[in-house]
C-alpha cells in the first residue's frame, strides 16, 4: 500500500516533527516472506531495499509469553498503571523510559526474549541468508519507549562497526504496534546514499577528542553527540529522498531485518502504553566481531571502549 489512504486524518510525528503522509513520502514495508527459500533473492532484496520484513516469521505465542514476562517486570517496578491489565503495558503517568538493557540481558524475561531472537529459527535464517554459519552479538538492546517519545534518526554502524561491516540488525516488536504506538521508521534507500556512507557512517560513537575542549568528533562533523544523524527526520528525508517506511501495524511474531547502513528511527509513541521491542545484531561467525558487544558481560559504550583521538 502506498501512503495513507485519502481522507485520513491521522497525524504521525517523529521527534515531534510531523510527517508528510503523501504517497511519495510515506509508505509501508514490503513483505519479503515469499523470498525466504531463495538466499540469492533475499540478498538481492537486501541490497536493493536495505531491509527484509518478515511478518509472522516468529512464533507469536512465544513472543506473547515474553511480553507477559516483560510487563510483569515493569509492573513489579511500579512503572505501569495499576488500574489496567498488566499485559497492556499502560505507563504510569509521566513515566520516562526508553531503554532497559537489564531486561533483555538478565535472567527472567531476558531468557524468553533471547530464546526467540537467537533461537534456531532466527539463526538458521541468518546462516541461510549470509551463506555461512551466522553468529550474533551477546548484547541485546531492549526498548521500553514511554508515551510521547521516539528514537532519533541514525545508522547502527556507528555504534557497532568495529568488527565486520557486513552486520545486520533485527528489530522485533514485543507487542502489537499500530502506527500511533510508534514503531520503527526507515528511510527508503538511504543505505545507498553515498554522502551518508562516506561521512556519518564512517564515524565511531565511542571516539572522543583527547585534547581539552575538543568537541565530540560526531559534533565536529555536523552530527549529534547522541549519535543521531539529524534531529529533524522529515527534513532529513527531504534531503535523502525516498519514502518513510513502516508497518501499518507491527504484530508480535514479525521480524524486521535491516542493513546497519540504513537510516532509521521511530515514530513517536502517541499512545498511553510503553512500546516494547528489541534490537539485536547478526553476522557471519567467520568475520571479526565488535568487542564492545560480545562476551559474558559485554563492555558496551563508554569506559574502556572509548578511543581517544586528537581532534
Ligand atoms: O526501537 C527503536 O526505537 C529504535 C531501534 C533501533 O534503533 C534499531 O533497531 O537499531
Amino acid at each position: 500500500m502506498n501512503g495513507m489512504s485519502a481522507g485520513t486524518t491521522m497525524r504521525l510525528t517523529a521527534g515531534g516533527n510531523e510527517l508528510d503522509l503523501s504517497s511519495d513520502r510515506f509508505g509501508f514495508l514490503a513483505d519479503s516472506t515469499p523470498l525466504i527459500p531463495d538466499a540469492d533473492l533475499l540478498r538481492q532484496r537486501m541490497e536493493t531495499d536495505g531491509y527484509l520484513f518478515l511478518p509472522g516469521f516468529l512464533d507469536r505465542n512465544e513472543v506473547v509469553a515474553a511480553r507477559h514476562a516483560i510487563c510483569e517486570e515493569l509492573a513489579k517496578e511500579d512503572l505501569l498503571d495499576p488500574e489496567s491489565p498488566v499485559d497492556c503495558a499502560i505507563a504510569k503517568k509521566d513515566l520516562k523510559t526508553a531503554f532497559r538493557r537489564d531486561i533483555a540481558n538478565n535472567d527472567g524475561a531476558g531468557v524468553l526474549i533471547r530464546n526467540i531472537i537467537y533461537g534456531e529459527r532466527v539463526m538458521n535464517f541468518f546462516s541461510h541468508f549470509l551463506g555461512g554459519e551466522a553468529t550474533h552479538y551477546d548484547f541485546t538492546w531492549m526498548r521500553t519507549v514511554s508515551p510521547g517519545v521516539g528514537s532519533p534518526a541514525h545508522c547502527d554502524i556507528i555504534f557497532m562497526g568495529r568488527g565486520t561491516k557486513h552486520l545486520y540488525t533485527a528489530w522485533v516488536p514485543f507487542g502489537d504496534i499500530p502506527l500511533h504506538v510508534g514503531g520503527l521508521l526507515l528511510v527508503e534507500g538511504s543505505h545507498h546514499n553515498e554522502q551518508v556512507n562516506k561521512s556519518y557512517c564512517t564515524m565511531d560513537y565511542d571516539t572522543a577528542c583527547h585534547n581539552p575542549n575538543g568537541k565530540h568528533p560526531l559534533v565536529s562533523a555536523g552530527f549529534y553527540e547522541s549519535g543521531a544523524i539529524s534531529d529533524d527526520m522529515p527534513e532529513l528525508r527531504n534531503y535523502l529522498g525516498g519514502r518513510f517506511l513502516t508497518a501499518e501495524e507491527y504484530k508480535m511474531g514479525d521480524i524486521l531485518i535491516f542493513s546497519t547502513y540504513l537510516v532509521h528511527g521511530s515514530l513517536d509513541n502517541a499512545s498511553d502504553q510503553i512500546r516494547l521491542s528489541t534490537d539485536s545484531r547478526y553476522q557471519l561467525a567467520s568475520e571479526p566481531l565488535d568487542e564492545r558487544w560480545v562476551g559474558e558481560k559485554p563492555p558496551g559504550h563508554g569506559g574502556e571502549s572509548v578511543k581517544n583521538v586528537i581532534c
